[in-house]
Parts: structure tokens; sequence; C-alpha cells
């Protein structure tokens, strides 16, 4: 193999190769403590090593990588300390997951490292978050994303890859092609020639780099990574090189051609590298077996530290609290408050629905300089419904952002803005395209305080309902969906009032909140809304309505449906809450209004099977059993998609079957 040492130092040459075998022999060290079960779950990254270590080498250490599962030597090279690491490996309470993660499946903010998920390919759009940050500070900084030859037919790669062209963004989209994903060969997976070739489809520029050559590799990402700063935009490279164990610990690739690998050993990235140090008078054969017996007896030490694990003392209420980050102390120099009373003496006006919520973010937009908005046409067109009309003129294109159509890239790079401390809001054009961003927001967004303690201040806009006969695709209640995973707050007002206040408490919080907003209120009601600048504390419920007969929880239009209801049926004195927030629930004001009546109604727009009404019915069945005079009523949709029709969509709402779910509870 043919090595250009490109002006470097004897010792730059070394202090190179030092890294390179670190990544070696903790790969094979690996091996041992695998056969000997003392570690799982190892995606071993041997004879790819030149990859990981040179393109980690371009960068500066403040600038933000993606590593996938094979790239170790990311990790040595950013110099996380390998006890911790081997700790991490275990499952150890003191790795960096807590032992909550699988080997590279966590980031280190400390190390501009982002943690990626198993999920191939979500972490390019995170990359591109980053690299939007950067751009808006005028830095002079590149993110570094990695991914496999697989990885590069995964949908997220082409969002990802479109987005940073049209955004120009420094982002280093480094394709590491090693043959093989899992079983399946590369003429399996594409059809290109070379991965490279995709580069022209998004009007990027692209390089192929021999990755057993760390030189090589190292040189080719120190220029691109200046290309990238100095154009602002991004860059493809695809890396060549073999995956020469088999796909995970106990893999065996039986269908690797004996011939490829014995071809691919003769290329090894460290034996070849020796070799041309000693060429070039580097190093002498003595010395490296001295740095070989050096390293090794260090990795050996460390090994030691981790292998004496601490007990692991497991405590519920520790692994729930790091569901979500808290908020900063002290920050709240507004009011909090949970009701209208609470802020009495403030100018109020009334207002939309629509306008409340605009209101919200066009005040946070003052209040927030790291504030971005994201999604489809919000900026000049003012988004589908006008939201965002007339931002752009006073907040700048920077900040309100329309986007390509790519809701899995926008929601990941919210989370990448994130990283680099940036608050922002997206847009989904419906809540029903929520479903294209599902894996960023379930797996990506949700977990990720949990897994590595880093949290994502994003709030996801959800127009959501029917009632406006726009049929299945712009009508779904999806609640639900988002209610089951840990990780998500999802806030659900009814009124203009609670709107306002808790789109501020979204952005304000540090967590990931999904906030529904009903399509069909937007024009058709109005409320008095504080000019001042408050939130609505989200997780608490309302009380918007006191009655005798029947306890009402509902949330969303539900409400306004229990107001009409009561208004035609005076006869039924209803005590109606209002719950606000779907995540976390307000337990204890429901557990207090079914106390109330003794009948509760489970109110809810979503259809019956699996909505929040079920949950809701159950807890009250396990919590409040000793208040119920009758059983449980849920009044919900129909489990159909929502038909187009208008008369068809009346029979498919909950609202037609109030009066038979109310008259049941009353029989009791
Ligand atoms: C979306 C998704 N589908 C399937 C898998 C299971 N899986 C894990 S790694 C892998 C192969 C990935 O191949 P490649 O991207 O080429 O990277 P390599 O493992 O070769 O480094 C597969 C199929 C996954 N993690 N994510």
């Amino acid at each position: 193999m043919y090595f250009n040492r490109l002006g470097f130092y004897n010792q730059e040459l070394v202090d190179i190769y030092k890294h390179l075998l670190l990544t070696r022999l903790i790969e094979e060290k690996m091996q041992i403590l695998i056969r000997q079960g003392k570690v799982s779950k190892w995606f071993s990254g041997i004879g790819q090593e030149a990859v990981s270590v040179g393109a980690t080498l371009a960068m500066e250490p403040d600038e933000w990588i993606m590593p996938q599962h094979r790239n170790l030597g990311v990790f040595t090279t950013r110099h996380l300390p390998l006890h911790k690491l081997f700790i991490q490996w275990q499952g150890g309470k003191d790795g960096y997951s807590k032992g909550r993660e699988r080997s590279f499946h966590f980031g280190s903010s400390e190390h501009y490292i982002s943690g990626m998920i198993s999920h191939i390919g979500s972490s390019l759009s995170v990359a591109d978050g980053v690299g939007l940050a950067y751009k808006l500070k005028k830095q002079n900084k590149a993110s570094l994303a990695f991914i496999g030859d697989g990885g590069t037919s995964e949908g997220d790669f082409h969002e990802a890859l479109n987005l940073a062209a049209v955004w120009g963004l420094p982002v280093i989209f480094l394709i590491e092609n090693n043959g093989y994903a899992l079983s399946t060969p590369t003429d399996e997976q594409y059809r290109c020639t070379e991965l490279v070739e995709k580069a022209k489809g998004y009007g990027v520029e692209g390089a192929t780099v021999d990755g057993n050559n760390i030189i090589q590799v190292y040189d080719t990402i120190l220029n691109i990574r200046a290309t990238c700063i100095r154009d602002q935009k991004p860059y493809l490279v695809e890396v060549n090189t073999f995956r020469m164990a088999g796909h995970e610990e106990s893999t065996k690739d039986k269908n690797i051609p004996k011939e490829l690998l014995e071809q691919w050993a003769e290329r090894d990235p460290v034996a070849n590298f020796e070799k041309f140090l000693i060429y070039e008078e580097a190093l002498t054969e003595a010395q490296i077996v001295g740095i070989r017996t050096e390293i090794s007896r260090y990795i050996d030490s460390e090994w030691a530290i981790a292998e004496r694990p601490k007990e692991f003392i497991y405590n519920i209420s520790v692994e729930i609290n790091d569901i979500y980050a808290l908020k900063e102390n002290g920050r709240e120099t507004w009011p909090v408050v949970t009701n209208e009373s609470q802020l009495s003496g403030s100018t109020t006006k009334q207002t939309r629905f629509l306008d409340a919520i605009k209101q919200g973010l066009y005040q946070s937009l003052q209040k927030h300089d790291n504030l971005i908005l994201m999604g489809q046409d919000i900026a000049e067109f003012g988004g589908v419904f006008k939201m965002t009309e007339g931002f752009v003129t006073e907040f700048g294109k920077d900040r309100i952002r329309n986007t390509p159509l790519c809701e899995s890239a926008i929601v990941g790079a919210t989370l990448g803005l994130s990283l680099e401390g940036y608050k922002s809001v997206m847009e989904f054009q419906f809540a029903d395209f929520v479903t294209e961003g599902f894996n960023q927001i379930v797996n990506n967004l949700a977990k990720l305080h949990y897994r590595w303690g880093q949290n994502a201040p994003v709030v996801l806009r959800m127009p959501t309902g029917a009632g406006l006969g726009s049929g299945p695709f712009h009508s779904q209640s999806n609640e639900a969906w988002f209610a089951h995973v840990p990780g998500l707050k999802i806030v659900y007002p009814s009124n203009p009032f609670d709107a306002k206040g808790l789109m501020i408490a979204a952005i304000n919080d540090p967590n990931p909140v999904l906030f529904f907003e009903h399509k069909a209120l937007y024009r058709s009601i109005s409320g008095n809304v504080p000019e001042e600048y408050y939130e609505i504390e989200i997780g608490k419920a309302n009380l918007v309505k006191k009655g005798d007969d029947i306890t009402v929880i509902t949330y969303g239009f539900g409400v306004h449906w229990a107001f009409d209801y009561q208004k035609q049926h005076p006869e039924t004195s209803l005590h109606i809450l209002d719950l606000r927030s779907l995540l976390p629930l307000d337990y204890h004001s429901i557990a207090f209004a079914v106390q109330q009546t003794g009948k509760a109604l489970i109110l809810h727009e979503d259809s019956l099977t699996g909505g929040i009404g079920a949950e809701l019915g159950a807890w009250i069945s396990e919590h409040c059993f000793a208040y119920l005079d009758a059983p449980i009523v849920r009044c919900a949709s129909l489990d159909t998609p929502i038909p187009f029709n208008t008369e068809l969509e009346k029979q498919y709402l909950a609202k037609s079957r109030m009066h038979e779910a109310i008259l049941k509870l009353l029989s009791f």
C-alpha cells in the first residue's frame, strides 16, 4: 500500500499511529472479552480503524460527530476514558448511559459526540441541525456524520443530504462502505457503481477515499471540512474499506468469500502503516513492539478498573426521574399559572384560538433569540393555516425557515439544533404527517435524556382533528400514539387562554413537547387572553365547570362538546374536567373530579380502541374504584378511518354518541 506522508513530521506520524493502534488493540482485547463472556453487543470495526481515527483527527475537538455502531476510533480519538467505556460496554452503572444503553448507543456532550440510536440513518439529520447551528452562529465549524453502505438505502439518508444541500449546511456525510450490511452485499443494496455518485443527485460534491489508508482519510476529511466551512455546503465522502469480522460478536459470516477477506487482509490499515513508518524511519521495529506493549498494558490497566463494577443498586425513582430534563432553576421570571384567576389585573383582549397560539409563538420569538421555527411553507406563505403569517418579515428567514418536504429530517434537525443550545418549534402541516417523523420523535427525541442525559427543547406543532370534512389523512387524532412513549410531553389546549400559556410553557420546557391544536377551533372560538407573557403549567388539568351528576373527563374539542351538551340538557348537571396535558396526566385532579359525582364519562375525539380513554379508564378503575357508583363509560369516535363525507364524519365522531353514553351512566 502506498502512503504519502504529506509533510508530516515523524512525531506527528507516530502520534497518528498511536491513535490507530489503540483502537486495534482494544478491538483485539474485545475479542478475548467476548469469548470469556464478559461483554456482549459488540460490532467489531477491526480492519476499519483508519476510517474513524483518520476522520476524527481531521475534525476540531469541539465539532460534533455522529458515529455509528462500528466507530470505536471516534471515541478513543476524542479521549473518552477507556475504563468508563469498558464499564459502558458491560452495562455498568458508571458507564456513559448508566447501564441503560448498549455499546456505542450513547453520546457525550463533553466530547461533542452525539449518541446514535439503533435505527440506521437517523443521526444524519441530527448532523444537519448542528450544521445549521454553526451556520446561524457564523462559526467556522462543520459536523461529521457516519453512515454504512446499508444505511444509504434508508429514507433518512436522502432527506438529510437533500436538506443539507438546500440549506447550504457545513456537514460531512461519510459513507463507510465496508462491503456488507449484515449479510447483504453491496450489489443487493444499490445499483450505482459507487455510492459517491449519489452526490450529484443532491447537487453536492463528492469524493472517494481509500479507507485503509489513514493519511488519505485524514487529509481528505481535513480538506473537505475546510471546503464545507468556506463554501457553506455539505460534502459526500465514500470511504472504501472492508468488514473483516462478522456483523456482530456472535455472527459468523460464512457467506463472505474467503478470497475477499484475504485480499483485504493484505490491505490491513495497521500493518501497512507500520511498514510505512519503518520505511520512512519514523519508527524502528523495536520501537513498534515497545509502543504495542505500552498500549496493551494501558488497556489492561483500564480493564482492571472496569472489571470490578460497583454493585448496581436499582432505584426505580431514579429511572423514572431521568426520563425528563428538569427546568433550570431561577429561570422563571414570568407568571406560571394554572388558571385565569391567577392573572387578574392584566390587560386582556378577545382573541381567537389561532391568534392566541400565534401570540405565544410571537412573544417566545421575542423572548428567546435562540428560538428557530421550521415547517413547510411557514415563512412568506405564513403556513397553510396562516399561523406564522408576518413572522418572517419581523424575525427573518434564518429563524422562520421554510423546509423541503422532509419531516423526518426536520425533527432530526431540531435535535441537532438543541445540541448547540437552540430551541425550536416545528410545524407539521397537518398532524397526520407526523408519521413521516415518527422514528425521530419516539426513538431519537423521546429517549434522549434517559439514554445519555442530553435534552432537547423542541416543540412539535400538530394541527389536528376532524369536523372539517377533510378525510382520512387530514383529520386524525393521533395523540394516543405518543402518549405511550416515555420522554415526550403532550399538551392539547381547548381554549385561547390555555393555548397561549401552554405554547409558551412548551417552548420553555427543556423536553420535547407535542402541541396539539384543533384546526376546527382555530377560527371558531375566541376568549379573553392576557397580553402579557405567561405560562400555563404543563401537567395540570382544569376544572372548567362544576356539576353534580356526571364527571366528564375530556380535552380539546371534547370540552366544547360537553358544554354544548350541557346547554341542550340543563336537566343533567355535568362536572367537566379539561385535561389540557395528556402526558404527564394530572392524576390528582382526575381522582378528585371522579370523587365529586361518582360517575365518570371519558370523552374524546380519537377512536375508541387504545385511545387515551383506555388508559384513563384503567387508571380510574384501579385507583378510584371506591368512589364509583357506576361503570366508567368511554365515549369516543368509531374505530374506522375518518370519512370524507360530512354526514359520515358526523356519525364517526364521538359527539353523535354522547347522549347515549350519558343516559347509560344516568341509569345507574
Ligand atoms: C432501520 C434499521 N433497520 C435494520 C437494522 C438492523 N441492522 C443493524 S446494523 C445493520 C446493517 C447495517 O449495515 P451498514 O449500514 O452497511 O453498516 P455496517 O454494519 O456494515 O457497518 C442492520 C440491518 C437497524 N439497526 N436499523
